[in-house]
């Protein structure tokens, strides 16, 4: 079985975002990871402050160089996450570019970790490189903003998100497509079984993953889309996505007998239930800390006290080690 996998993300040395997030879940899971740091930070930016380095691209060529001078550069998957400036991610993608030449059926999960709700956390410049990457992946992992951002198309409605997924798909080959964590408005129930969407009350307690997987002849038939939707869980958790991703990665195992939205379905559906139980496990733990170290936001009462802040971000860090 193929079990090696290159990691390429953030290191944080406090707390669990990034590599951090997905490294220990997928050695779990039995396999090798062979782990490369985009930056190295103290902790993960919801602290507001923070230090440490980024890595810079000459360092990231000289790295993949080494590995393959040494041959020991020999993923059979490949995942890239938090890359933040638009030469690191030139020199990652010209690595993902000749990986997948000498190896096509390398499955590679890009997250093109852009920002969230309308903020980006990232140098714009790095869009046309995600844009130029997408055609090399096997498994998209984009939040709702992203998707935005590399395909130029507000999604307020089940036409502008076919329209957003047939991008995607047709324009920039990406087979799967996995957006995750949607608020779920009420013009996207459409896409549930009646009989979840109609029992669900509210539109904000629910969270909605949607994976899109291309058909083979993807220009004459439309993707196959599946739906799960998770419940939301109170107040705000970092590194989820990093984790989702991951376990994405593990569980998409090719199977002959499956259709891929079928596999892909599957594979969602195991990464989802995971996450959220790790999610939960960890909402759960935050609710037995002391009162001063589960203050919920507040803008004014954090400026004022950044250790109210911080408190309140280290105990909603993810419980990876208890919850293995
Ligand atoms: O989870 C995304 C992420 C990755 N890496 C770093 C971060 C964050 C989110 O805050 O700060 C360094």
């Amino acid at each position: 079985m193929a079990t090696r996998v290159l990691s390429i993300q953030s290191h944080v040395v406090f707390g669990y975002v990034g590599g951090k997030a997905a490294v220990f879940p997928l050695q779990c899971l039995g396999y090798d990871v062979d782990v490369v740091n985009t930056v190295h930070f103290s902790n993960h930016s919801g602290y507001g402050r923070l230090g440490g380095t980024k890595t810079t691209a000459a360092e990231l060529t000289e790295i993949f160089q080494s590995m393959e001078r040494n041959h020991l550069l020999l993923p059979d998957r490949l995942l890239t996450g938090y890359i933040p400036g638009a030469e690191g991610l030139s020199a990652v993608a010209d690595l993902v570019k000749k990986l997948k030449t000498e190896k096509p059926h390398l499955i590679y999960l890009l997250d093109p970790v852009l920002g969230d709700s309308g903020r980006m956390y990232v140098a714009p410049d790095v869009i046309p490189i995600y844009r130029h990457m997408l055609v090399h992946s096997t498994v998209i992992t984009p939040n709702w903003f992203e998707v935005e951002l590399l395909t130029d198309v507000k999604i307020q409605d089940l036409p502008s998100l076919r329209r957003a997924l047939t991008i995607l798909h047709e324009e920039y080959h990406v087979p799967n497509v996995v957006i995750s964590s949607i608020p779920l408005a009420e013009w996207l129930k459409a896409l549930l079984p009646s009989s979840i969407s109609s029992s669900l009350d509210g539109n904000s307690r629910y969270l909605l993953c949607i994976a899109s997987a291309a058909t083979s002849e993807a220009t004459q038939t439309p993707a196959v889309v599946h739906t799960q939707s998770v419940e939301l869980l109170p107040g705000y958790f970092s590194g989820v996505g990093d984790l989702f991703s991951a376990l994405l990665l593990a569980h998409f195992t090719p199977d002959n007998a499956l259709t891929s939205d079928s596999i892909l379905a599957r594979a969602v559906s195991q990464a989802l239930t995971k996450t959220h139980a790790m999610l939960r496990l960890t909402y759960e733990h935050s609710e037995t800390l002391p009162e001063e170290d589960r203050q919920p936001t507040d803008d004014e009462k954090d400026a004022a006290d950044p250790l109210r802040k911080i408190r309140r971000m280290r105990g909603r860090e993810l419980r990876l080690v208890q919850g293995q």
